[in-house]
């Protein structure tokens, strides 16, 4: 086992070591102080959609729990927490009224943490958009990109003098793609002509909200998270290479370039743009605003070869297999190498500003024995991973912070509750909260931060 406080001396002073959480996945208390249904609710509460038809109507009781769980990652040793606001709190119906009760629990929370001197990192939307907005068309109506925007500018009047720091979306691949071509996330479409509005709408959106942040508060570091991926070619081949190509293009560049650099990638403009909305004077310049940071999610590499069939639709790639024999309980490729080869590829393409591992960590559903979680694997994960953050900060790259995902086990959406992610069990009929093995060891880790006697790797 990585001895953890050998690894911390691989890493600066002033690096942040935190635990990520977001709202939807642990607050239940759906109905509320004047919360009103999310596009998650209904999507939940279809036969079909999640596992088990698992809803968020109790989740980890956080909203109940606040001062417990606050408590909790005070007791890790922690010095941030990322957390998400539910938009469905704050303005309930998407547009029209604000409501206080809302706005009070992340008073709540805020305060919470500042009185444990714990940082705030706080996400504006991580995919609870308020029903009523599905009926204008969710992320596919330009509106919604204003709705948003009012929402950022309320959430961050409230809130943003006790934040450290604040990211416009999280995963917006997923909010995305997922969502409106996959259809495995809400509002479960799977359409193309969908999706990509979605995606502009989306951007657009992003860049309306750091405007709207920086309105209220020009001095809080304003980011967007990424689930970027690291995409490999399956083979050596120069179709499965070209394949790789335009994966990347597809799954990265289409947030990345207009972000960036003020542009969608070529390729995919002249596969697809003809079904994007229009893109109107002004809207690259809002959404290519310059950030303080950035956050990657990493959890896999995504493996690709060319799809050959005739009319495969861009990027035309099938999946190929893994190359690594080691997946965690939902199947996923571990893979290490791929987190250092995504930034330095990243990093070759875009300038981009300083970046934190925002979520990292792996699913592994073991349970309470004799009172204790030994989930070795899990720890071994992010001793890895964070062995690698290591080797890039010894290469010069910006990375100033890792989040684990999760603080606890969680609502795993469209897998229900049978996902577990957490470096806290949680029994999800009694609400306890045990502290796993991985938990302890990256307590022992984050308590030797913030101390500024690290020499730089
Ligand atoms: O649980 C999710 C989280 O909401 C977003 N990033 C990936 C995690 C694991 O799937």
């Amino acid at each position: 086992m990585i001895d953890p406080k050998t690894l911390a001396e691989r890493f600066p002073g002033d690096f942040v070591f935190g635990v990520a959480t977001a709202a939807f996945q642990i607050e239940g208390a759906t109905n509320l102080d004047g919360r009103k249904p999310s596009i998650w609710d209904a999507f939940s509460n279809m036969p079909g959609r999640v596992f088990g038809r698992h809803n968020g109507d109790v989740a980890c009781d956080h909203y109940n729990r606040l001062e417990q769980d606050l408590d909790l990652i005070q007791s890790l040793g922690v010095e941030a927490y990322r957390f998400s606001i539910a938009w469905p709190r704050i303005i309930p119906e998407g547009t029209g009224p604000v409501n206080e009760k809302g706005l009070d629990f992340y008073d709540r929370l805020v305060d919470g943490l500042k009185a444990r001197g714990i940082k705030a990192f706080a996400t504006l939307y991580h995919w609870d958009l308020p029903l009523m907005l599905a009926g204008n068309g969710g992320w596919t109506a330009r509106s919604t990109a204003y709705a948003f925007q009012r929402y950022a500018k309320t959430a961050i009047a409230r809130l943003g003098d006790r934040l450290d720091a604040v990211a416009t979306f999280n995963e917006p691949w997923c909010s995305v793609w997922l969502s409106h071509l996959y259809g495995i996330h809400a509002p479960g479409e799977r359409n193309m002509d969908a999706a990509l509005y979605a995606l502009h709408v989306t951007n657009l959106a992003h860049g309306l909200g750091v405007a709207a942040i920086r309105s209220e508060r020009p001095d809080l570091p304003v980011g967007l998270v990424l689930n970027a991926h690291q995409t490999y070619a399956g083979s050596d081949s120069a179709a499965d290479q070209a394949a790789a190509a335009r994966a990347f293009d597809f799954h990265n560049g289409i947030f990345f370039g207009p972000v960036f650099k003020g542009e969608y990638p070529e390729s995919f403009l002249s596969a697809l743009g003809h079904r994007m909305p229009q893109i109107e004077p002004g809207d690259m310049e809002t959404i290519s605003q310059p950030l303080d940071w950035w956050g990657l999610n990493y959890y896999t590499p995504m493996r690709v070869s060319h799809d050959p069939s005739e009319g495969a639709v861009f990027p035309a790639t099938l999946p190929a297999p893994p190359v690594a024999d080691v997946q965690t309980d939902i199947g996923w490729e571990v893979y290490a190498p791929a987190l250092g080869d995504l930034i330095r590829k990243l990093n070759a393409a875009y300038a981009l500003p300083d970046c934190y591992i925002t979520e990292n960590g792996a699913c592994y559903n073991m349970g309470v024995e004799n009172g204790m979680v030994d989930d070795q694997p899990r720890l071994d994960y992010i001793a890895e991973h964070l062995g690698v953050t290591a080797d890039l900060i010894g290469e010069g790259y910006p990375m100033r912070g890792y989040f684990a995902w999760s603080l606890m086990d969680n609502f795993e959406w469209a897998e229900g509750y049978r996902m577990r992610f957490g470096i806290v069990h949680v029994d999800y009929d009694t609400q306890v909260r045990t502290i796993k093995k991985s938990g302890q060891w990256y307590g022992e880790l984050a308590g030797q931060f913030p101390k500024g006697n690290h020499r730089t790797a």
